[in-house]
């Protein structure tokens, strides 16, 4: 039977539902795909701003975005310096330095690896399993052999400095990331994963992630970084997103997809990483008190933005007004 007030009340719901889902909709088009944007290269933390210059020499003469983070994220990758991100590395409690990194292209190609030992640019390994395997992810030995028996060389990533931190740590063994490390007076060389996301002349969008992880991780402990859709994802429609900090929260909500797929709702970059970020404090509100998550996004038009759990977080944007643009992301707990 005809019931008029459930009619109403269902039209009453169905009005409001289209509406929303009109602006959804609206947000939803995509970008203009024909509109040529200006390049730009953002990245995280400070040490971005050396890396977007590296990135920049090929973004500036028109080079593929794919090429400048690849070539960008290289830079940490070879600092010895630099304790988070390839050589020179900390290692894991077991004293072996393993990296985690994984890149993505304007075509939704993407490639990683995990756990990789002994060579400086894990980047390039995931670059290599994106273009010249059926596959998408490689770890541990099975990565070290594929990057090996492609011309990739064998070196020892532990320097000095990284082996007497660890033995230092040894001492008490006690496992606990520090917030914002990456950024504390007197260590200004002890940055973290590297999340760089590029739109070169034409448009495209593509990003990179690298880093040795977690310090005094778990031997076999894989982090967020070459993980597709937790530390970096990209689609050329929308934009690109990347992640630092506490990998474990961040996969468990899948970050940078989610990211992503709020801009195609028609959040801001900043907007999106705000909610992500809070997903991650929703499901977790005591372990975030105590941890670091930072997003950091762009979208399709070049519109960049960030947000993290904790205050500190910083992001580095290069294009052709200002090569070295370091900014504050907006943090949850101030
Ligand atoms: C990881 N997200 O392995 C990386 C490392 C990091 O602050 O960014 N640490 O979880």
């Amino acid at each position: 039977m005809f019931n008029r007030r459930l009619f109403f009340k269902v039209s009453a719901f169905s009005a409001t539902f289209l509406a929303l889902d009109k602006n959804k909709a609206a947000g939803m088009l995509p970008f203009n795909n024909k509109k040529i944007v200006k390049p730009i290269v953002i990245s995280t933390w400070d040490f971005g701003v050396a890396a977007n210059k590296a990135a920049w020499e090929i973004l500036s003469t028109g080079g593929r975005a794919l090429d400048a983070v690849e070539k960008g994220v290289h830079v940490p990758e070879a600092d010895p310096d630099n304790h988070s991100v390839g050589y020179g590395g900390y290692p894991d409690r077991d004293g072996k330095v393993t990296l985690d990194a994984c890149i993505m292209d304007e075509s939704g190609n993407c490639g990683s690896v995990a756990g990789l030992e002994h060579i400086m640019h894990p980047i390039s390994v995931a670059r290599m399993v994106m273009e010249k395997t059926p596959h998408v992810f490689l770890v541990g030995d099975g990565a070290l052999q594929f990057a090996l028996e492609n011309g990739f060389k064998k070196e020892n990533l532990l320097t000095k400095s990284s082996e007497k931190a660890w033995k230092e740590w040894l001492k008490t063994a006690k496992y606990s990331p520090v917030i914002n490390i990456e950024n504390m007076p007197g260590n200004q060389y002890n940055h973290d994963t590297i999340g760089m996301l590029a739109i070169d002349a034409k448009g495209d969008i593509s990003g990179a992630c690298t880093t040795s992880g977690m310090a005094y991780k778990l031997h076999g402990r894989v982090g967020d970084s070459p993980i597709i859709g937790a530390g970096l994802y990209i689609d050329n429609e929308v934009g690109g997103a990347t992640s630092t900090g506490v990998g474990e929260e961040v996969i468990r909500n899948v970050g940078s997809f989610l990211v992503v797929e709020l801009m195609r709702q028609g959040y801001t970059p900043e907007e999106a990483c705000k909610e992500a970020v809070m997903r991650i404090i929703k499901k977790k509100p005591e372990t975030a008190k105590q941890i670091q998550v930072g997003f950091l996004a762009i979208n399709k038009k070049g519109e960049y933005g960030a947000y993290a759990i904790q205050k500190g977080f910083t992001f580095s944007v290069c294009n052709e007004q200002q090569k070295d643009l370091l900014i504050p992301g907006k943090s949850h707990f101030s």
